[in-house]
């Protein structure tokens, strides 16, 4: 699904965003669950917005504190550099997203290469298998 849906989707209502991620070491799958989403529009960039209430099992991977945050960034791709990277994070790490500088995970990103996120600033970035968005109205 593309940007302008979602943007178009998520002006009414409430959404709720799901996040399922397949560790690329272990197989295993994890999810969170994001109580509100939404897109802003192209003309503000898409940025996106996300809000998560109490605790999961894993690291809020979206709104992670520092600069690797993507909650409240603009969406950037190679030819749109809205990052606050002093290169342009999407030529770097080969994919679209709402990089910071650059990302905690990368959910376009390239397999077995910047197809992976952070658990936790302490520990080094784990390669994902694959992943799923899906999005839901809660209201
Ligand atoms: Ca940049």
């Amino acid at each position: 699904m593309g940007l302008e849906n979602i943007y178009q989707l998520t002006t009414s209502g409430k959404w709720r965003l799901r996040l399922e991620l397949q560790n690329g070491t272990s197989g295993l799958w994890s999810d969170r669950e994001y109580d509100t989403f939404s897109i802003d529009s192209e003309y503000n960039g898409y940025v996106l917005r996300v809000s998560m209430t109490g605790f999961g099992t894993d690291v809020d991977v979206l709104n992670i504190a520092g600069p690797n945050c993507h909650n409240g960034m603009k969406f950037s791709a190679s030819d749109r550099d809205n990052d606050r990277y002093s290169g342009n994070c999407a030529v770097t790490h080969r994919s679209g997203f709402w990089f910071n500088e650059c990302f905690a995970i990368n959910l376009n990103g390239v397999y077995s290469d910047s197809f992976r996120y952070v658990q936790s600033n302490d520990v080094p970035p784990t390669q994902l298998l694959a992943a799923r968005m899906m999005m839901k109205r809660s209201n």
